[in-house]
C-alpha cells in the first residue's frame, strides 16, 4: 500500500485544498448546486411525473406539492408511485446530465475530472411517520460498493432532522471500526444505538447538494417532521479507480473520458514489435 500521507497535496490550488480538508474531516460537504435554474427544471419535471401518475394537473408550486405528497399518497401506494416517478426520470436521457452538472465543480475537485457515474438515479420519498421504506444504519462499502465512490445526494425539498439522513463523522467511525467485533453479531438497532449520540443529522436545504463518503455509517429513521422528504442519490467515482461489485458498464458508466485516456485505451503495440 502506498503511504499516501507521505505525498504532498500542495500542488492543489488553495480553494481545492480547503474543500478537500472539509470532506476528509467531516466525511461530507454541502455545497450550493452549480446551476439553480437546472435544479428548478429537474424538480418541476419530477413534480410533473408525480402529478401525471396521480392524474392531476401540474402543480404551480412544485416544492410545496412534493412536501405535501403524503396528503395524496399513503404508505401502501408509495412503492408503485415511486417506481412510476423514477421510471419517468430514467426515460429522459438529459436527467443524468443535469444531475451531474449540478455537482460537477465539487466532483471535479473531490473525485476527479475523468468520472464514472451510476447509471440509475435512486429516489427516496419518506412520508411523515412511515416506517415502511427506511434505510437503517449501513455503509454501502459493506455491500458491494467501492471505497472510492462518493454519493451525490440531492434534496428536492428542504431536508433537516429526521426528514434528512444521518452520517457518522470519520473520527467516530474510526473509533467504532477499531472496536467492530462488538457489533459483528449485533443487529442494526444495536449498531444504531451505539453510534446514535455521535451521528450528524445533515441539514440540506433545497438548492444545495450533499456529497458524502459511503464508507461512513449512515441511514435514516422515521421522518418525524410534518412534511415528506424527497431526495435523489447517485454514486460517482474516478473512472480508473478500483471497482468492487458495482462494475463499469453495468452499474457505472464513463461520463468524462479525456483524450489521453482514449489514446491509451485504444493503443496496441504493433504485432512484430520486439524490444
Ligand atoms: O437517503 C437516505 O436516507 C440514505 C441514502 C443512502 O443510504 C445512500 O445514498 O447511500
Ligand atoms: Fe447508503
Amino acid at each position: 500500500m502506498l503511504a499516501l500521507d507521505r505525498y504532498p497535496t500542495g500542488f492543489l490550488p488553495d480553494e481545492e485544498t480547503a474543500l478537500h480538508r472539509r470532506f476528509l474531516a467531516d466525511g461530507h460537504v454541502i455545497i450550493p448546486v452549480a446551476d439553480p435554474d437546472r435544479l428548478d427544471r429537474l424538480r418541476a419535471a419530477i413534480a410533473g411525473l408525480a402529478a401525471h401518475h396521480l392524474d392531476i394537473a401540474m402543480p404551480e408550486a412544485p416544492g410545496d406539492f412534493l412536501d405535501a405528497i403524503h396528503t395524496r399518497v399513503g404508505p401502501a401506494a408509495l412503492n408503485g408511485f415511486k417506481l412510476a416517478v423514477i421510471e419517468g426520470l430514467q426515460a429522459d436521457a438529459g436527467v443524468r446530465r443535469d444531475y451531474f452538472e449540478l455537482a460537477r465543480p465539487a466532483l471535479e475537485v473531490l473525485v476527479g475530472n475523468e468520472l464514472a457515474m451510476q447509471r440509475r438515479l435512486n429516489l427516496s420519498v419518506q412520508l411523515p411517520g412511515d416506517d415502511s421504506a427506511l434505510l437503517p444504519v449501513h455503509a454501502d462499502v459493506w455491500n458491494g460498493d467501492s471505497p472510492f465512490e462518493v454519493v451525490v445526494w440531492l434534496p428536492l425539498v428542504d431536508c433537516h432532522g429526521s426528514k434528512s439522513m444521518f452520517l457518522l463523522p470519520p473520527a467516530a467511525q474510526a473509533r467504532h471500526e477499531a472496536d467492530f467485533q462488538r457489533y459483528s453479531e449485533a443487529g442494526t438497532d444495536e449498531l444504531f444505538a451505539a453510534i446514535r449520540d455521535e451521528v450528524v443529522w445533515l441539514d440540506v436545504p433545497y438548492g444545495t447538494a450533499l456529497l458524502f463518503s459511503q464508507n461512513l455509517m449512515h441511514g435514516n429513521i422515521v421522518n418525524g417532521e410534518a412534511e415528506t422528504r424527497w431526495s435523489l442519490n447517485c454514486r460517482f467515482k474516478s473512472l480508473f479507480s478500483p471497482y468492487a461489485s458495482n462494475r463499469l458498464g453495468e452499474f457505472f458508466e464513463p461520463i468524462t473520458i479525456r483524450a489521453a485516456s482514449r489514446l491509451g485505451m485504444a493503443h496496441r503495440m504493433p504485432e512484430d514489435f520486439d524490444e
